[in-house]
């Protein structure tokens, strides 16, 4: 039996994914274990933009069954929770940890760390790291795409939700319309396009200008993409919509990770970035382009070569190169309009290895269940 007060500890880095993977882990423990847990997190306007329902002002409120906490300064200690879970290496606050070596009550000390599919990752995964100078131990916990790792985040339900949602031309006619877009028409290609800011996108933008099908790209409204492609197709400020060619531009609004799950199954590609659309793609099975978050040292090539030898195992070996030379071009290195031409030719094979993909990754424990298990070893 888990406990049911966890807290959890979360630093905005920068961008979304860090406050991303924390809710969703939130909101797992709580729909799935009963869980009431804390989120002690410092940048609520980050989280507030996924999820409808918080207030940035606050610094405390529920939502979704989430006790929210502002992580201000002093951090004043009310109590600690059996379980304490650092999200990517925050550190939770001196105060805390003072309280944790105080605490008659065992505690399991956890660091969620960042995804990856390098090897190195079950030689780490739950391995301790006791604490230099107080009787505490922390515990490394690793997500992963294989056994030995800490599985990925994946909540009950949610590929029968996908399934379902992907069989239904009423549902997927009902999300067109909740963006005031009619359903594309036949051969259309439906894109979804979330990364980092990248000159990659003129390239990319004129192979769907000159296409031989229609492409309808969708962008989250105020990001530098967004902005980058008003540019490139001349769009006036605010603009929702912008033709050229083949392409049909619409930039949307930035939705609950709720809704961009159902933009990830509606679309016939998704390009994402960073770790968690990165995941949430993978379960969408649907073709994916992963604009993997820079890190020095071209660090980050290393991660998204080991991810891309476990994804394009059973690829036919013309179409791993395509797909290989695609990601790479994404990432900036050589042309994404040409890399694009030869990758469209394949998409249909692509989407058939992407559904392959998911059932292959729902073969493992979800990570969520994983934790909770771990916890339950280490109480
Ligand atoms: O925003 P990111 O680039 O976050 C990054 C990564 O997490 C990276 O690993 C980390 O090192 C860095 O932050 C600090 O990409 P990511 O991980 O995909 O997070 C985006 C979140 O935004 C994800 O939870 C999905 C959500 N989202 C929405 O809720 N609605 C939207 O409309 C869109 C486009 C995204």
């Amino acid at each position: 039996m888990i406990p049911l007060r966890w807290d959890l500890f979360c630093r905005v880095i920068d961008n979304y994914g860090d406050a991303g993977v924390v809710w969703r882990l939130a909101r797992q423990l709580r729909a799935d274990f009963g869980v009431t847990p804390r989120l002690f997190i410092d940048d609520l306007s980050t989280l507030a933009r996924m999820v409808p329902g918080c207030d940035p002002v606050l610094d405390y409120q529920e939502v979704a069954g989430v006790l929210i906490r502002r992580w201000g300064h002093p951090f004043v200690v009310d109590a600690i929770s059996p379980v304490v879970l650092e999200a990517f290496g925050c550190e939770a606050p001196q105060s805390y940890v003072d309280a944790m070596v105080n605490s008659t009550d065992p505690v399991a000390w956890i660091n969620l760390e960042y995804l990856s599919a390098e090897d190195w990752v079950t030689g780490c995964h739950r391995l301790p790291s006791p604490h230099a100078s107080y009787p505490l131990v922390r515990h490394f916990f690793f997500p992963g795409f294989f056994p030995g790792t800490g599985g990925l985040i994946r909540e009950t339900g949610l590929l029968e939700r996908r399934q379902i949602f992907q069989g239904s031309v009423q549902a997927q006619a009902q999300f067109w319309r909740s963006l005031n877009l009619p359903p594309p028409i036949a051969g259309e290609w439906a894109v979804s396009l979330f990364g980092y800011d990248t000159v990659q996108l003129h390239d990319l933008l004129n192979a769907w200008i000159s296409g031989s099908r229609p492409v309808r790209c969708l962008l989250p409204e105020n990001t530098p993409l967004a902005a980058r492609a008003a540019v490139h197709l001349q769009a006036p400020s605010g603009a929702r919509k912008a033709m050229k060619g083949a392409l049909t531009c619409y930039w949307v609004p930035f939705s609950s990770q709720e809704r961009y799950d159902e933009t990830l199954w509606a679309c016939d590609f998704n390009f994402v970035r960073g770790e968690d659309s990165f995941v949430r793609a993978q379960w969408a099975a649907r073709p994916l382009a992963w604009h993997i978050y820079p890190q020095s040292g071209q660090a980050h090539l290393i991660k998204m070569e080991a991810f891309l030898t476990a994804y394009c195992q059973g690829l036919p070996e013309g179409v791993e190169d395509i797909l290989r030379r695609f990601f790479m071009a994404w990432n900036g290195d050589g042309s994404a309009q040409h890399a694009w031409h030869a990758l469209e030719s394949r998409l249909d094979g692509l989407q058939t290895h992407a559904q392959h993909w998911a059932e292959k990754l729902a073969g493992q424990v979800d990570l969520a269940h994983q934790l909770a298990s771990f916890v339950d070893r280490l109480l």
